[in-house]
């Protein structure tokens, strides 16, 4: 059964210049038994993300779905002067079918945390959700992790301890450069935060997040080429923790029973990006599938401190290995 509406004078769903995905202006008519929420499908078919999907220049995706929605929590590379990673703040984008993709602005910056030094290196962030609170983990000066909390995804985040979570110099075994953090809340309530360049750290936090809970470890990871961009998924019960293998780099992934490792080296989940650095996140299940996001430097004008946000399918074998992930142009499908 077809039921068809008019689409011409609808423009998007979305209030921002933000995204590159096919705009509806006039679409004719969409097959509303096929898509009940009338946005995903226009004249030529099922829309697609396009890749990158943002037209403004932000890396180091963490994306997460919170409140049946993807947030993707990036440095802002936008704001650099384009000779090095000079970001002093964080911007976010959002969605609820990929494609239509949200501008929510610079949510957070060094400056709303009074021990920062202000200058530069708000880098690779993270954001996770507990008990109604956001919290942002945020790394600063590349010495030291800081967390802010907020009540919705996008704030506004405030300083929630008064000092670092993490710092180099007071820190024993915080390595030589903590940035990139990545925190699992793990099924059983328990949070890990994992983070660092070279050497991958980990730590358990205090249920309140706001603390270490116990020793800062070095995580085994047979291979041993880990570089920076920690990330921690899970899967099945098992725990994939994936990461950049260098400068460039490629996206590999390890395997283990236990949060804390030892893991096992698996193989790569994404290629070299063309561009100096690489980083990644998944989003396990939205919708019922699973996502990898991504920088490259592809957006015109852009390249290593001009990257923008990429996202494709994510894909586990038969036997608990991920596929590596295909990087395209036309990006995912709308999900309705
Ligand atoms: O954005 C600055 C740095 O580049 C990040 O911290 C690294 O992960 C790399 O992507």
């Amino acid at each position: 059964m077809f039921f068809g509406v008019a689409l011409s004078s609808l423009v998007s769903c979305v209030d921002t210049g933000g995204q590159t995905g096919s705009v509806i202006e006039d679409a004719g008519t969409v097959d509303t038994a096929q898509d009940p929420t009338g946005v995903c499908y226009a004249d030529g078919g099922l829309r697609t993300s396009g890749n990158p999907f943002v037209t403004r220049f932000v890396a180091d995706p963490a994306a997460h779905v919170f409140n049946g929605r993807v947030y993707v929590y990036d440095t802002d590379d936008q704001s650099n002067d384009g000779t090095y990673w000079g970001s002093t703040v964080w911007h976010a984008f959002s969605s609820a079918n990929l494609v239509d993709w949200t501008d929510e602005g610079t949510v957070l910056t060094l400056q709303d945390f009074p021990y920062a030094s202000g200058k530069w290196a708000a880098w690779a962030p993270d954001v996770v959700s507990k008990d109604g609170k956001y919290y942002f983990f945020a790394p600063i000066d590349r010495w030291q992790i800081g967390v802010a909390v907020g009540d919705s995804p996008t704030g506004p985040f405030r300083d929630a301890i008064g000092g670092p979570l993490i710092q180099q110099n007071r820190d024993v075994n915080a390595g030589d450069e903590p940035i990139d953090p990545a925190v699992l809340i793990d099924d059983d309530g328990q949070a890990y935060l994992y983070f660092g360049t070279r050497v991958p750290k980990a730590v358990k936090l205090t249920a309140d997040l706001l603390h270490m809970d116990g020793p800062i470890i070095d995580m085994s990871v047979s291979g041993n080429n880990y570089a920076e961009a920690p990330w921690m998924g899970k899967h099945n019960g098992t725990y994939y923790f994936s990461y950049s293998t260098g400068w460039p780099g490629q996206i590999a992934y390890a395997t283990s029973a236990s949060p804390l490792g030892p893991f096992v080296y698996q193989g790569i989940v994404l290629d070299f990006v063309g561009i100096s650095t690489n980083h990644a996140s998944v989003v396990e299940d939205f919708k019922g599938k699973s996502y990898l996001f991504y920088h490259n430097g592809k957006l015109p004008g852009g390249g290593d401190y001009r990257r923008s946000i990429n996202v494709d399918e994510l894909h586990y074998d038969g036997n608990g290995g991920i596929t590596k992930v295909v990087q395209t142009t036309q990006g995912v499908a709308c999900v309705p």
